[in-house]
C-alpha cells in the first residue's frame, strides 16, 4: 500500500497517523502537488494529496473515503461503537477547519498580492473561527487515550492551522485545544509523522 502526499497536508497527515494506529503497513511518497506535478499525474492524473494506492493498485482519493476504505480492511477502529453521530460532528468541524486554513493558504500564496480578494479572506476567517469555537467547546470530549479518529482530525487540523495561519486563530483564544493539540503531538505516531 502506498501513500502520495506531503505531511504538511492535514487531509495526508491525519491518514498516515491512522495507518499507524490501525497498524497498517504502507510506504510513504512524500510527493508535492505543486512542485512535483509531473510525477505526481503518472500515479493520479487528478494530482490530489491524499492519495493512496492500494495493494491491489486501486488509485483512491479523499482522506475520508480512504480512512472508510482502511476501516473495512483494519483489525481494529478509530471509530467509537456507541456516540458515532458525535464523532462525526466533530470530523466534520476539525475538517472545515482544515479546508478554511487552505482557503486562506491558497488566496496568500497561490494569487498574487494584488489580486487577493480581501472580503473573501474575511468570510473564510469568520468560517474558521466558527469551526475552532464549537471545536473549543467540545475539547472535553477529546481524549489520547484511546486516540479515535475524531482525536486525530482535531489535534492534526490544529496543528496545521498554527503552523500556516496562527495570525488568525491564537492559541490564546482556543486553550482547550492548543492544550490538547500539546498531548497528541507528543505521541509516538505523531512525532515519527512530522507536519514539516
Ligand atoms: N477533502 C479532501 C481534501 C484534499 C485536499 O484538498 N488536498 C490538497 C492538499 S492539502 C490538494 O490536493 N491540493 C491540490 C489541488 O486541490 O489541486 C480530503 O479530505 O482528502
Amino acid at each position: 500500500m502506498q501513500l502520495i502526499g506531503m505531511l504538511d497536508s492535514p487531509y495526508v497527515r491525519r491518514v498516515a497517523i491512522s495507518l499507524k494506529r490501525l497498524g497498517i503497513p504502507f510506504e510513504h511518497q512524500s510527493l508535492s502537488v505543486f512542485r512535483d506535478f509531473d510525477s505526481f499525474s503518472r500515479i493520479n492524473p487528478l494530482v490530489k494529496a491524499p492519495t493512496l494506492v492500494t495493494d491491489d493498485g486501486v488509485v483512491l482519493m479523499d482522506s475520508t473515503l480512504i480512512l472508510q476504505y482502511l476501516e473495512g480492511i483494519a483489525t481494529t477502529s478509530l471509530m467509537p461503537g456507541t456516540s458515532q453521530t458525535q464523532a462525526l460532528r466533530l470530523i466534520g468541524l476539525a475538517l472545515m477547519a482544515c479546508d478554511k486554513t487552505v482557503q486562506i493558504v491558497y488566496e496568500r500564496t497561490l494569487r498574487p498580492t494584488d489580486k487577493q480578494h480581501q472580503p473573501w479572506l474575511e468570510r473564510v476567517a469568520i468560517q474558521l473561527h466558527a469551526a475552532y469555537a464549537q471545536l473549543e467547546k467540545s475539547a472535553h470530549r477529546f481524549t489520547c487515550d484511546p486516540l479515535m479518529q475524531a482525536d486525530i482530525t482535531m489535534a492534526v487540523a490544529w496543528r496545521f492551522t498554527q503552523f500556516y495561519t496562527a495570525d488568525v486563530i491564537t492559541p490564546e483564544t482556543y486553550p482547550q485545544l492548543a492544550e490538547f493539540s500539546a498531548q497528541a503531538e507528543i505521541l509516538p505516531e505523531f512525532v515519527s509523522t512530522p507536519l514539516e
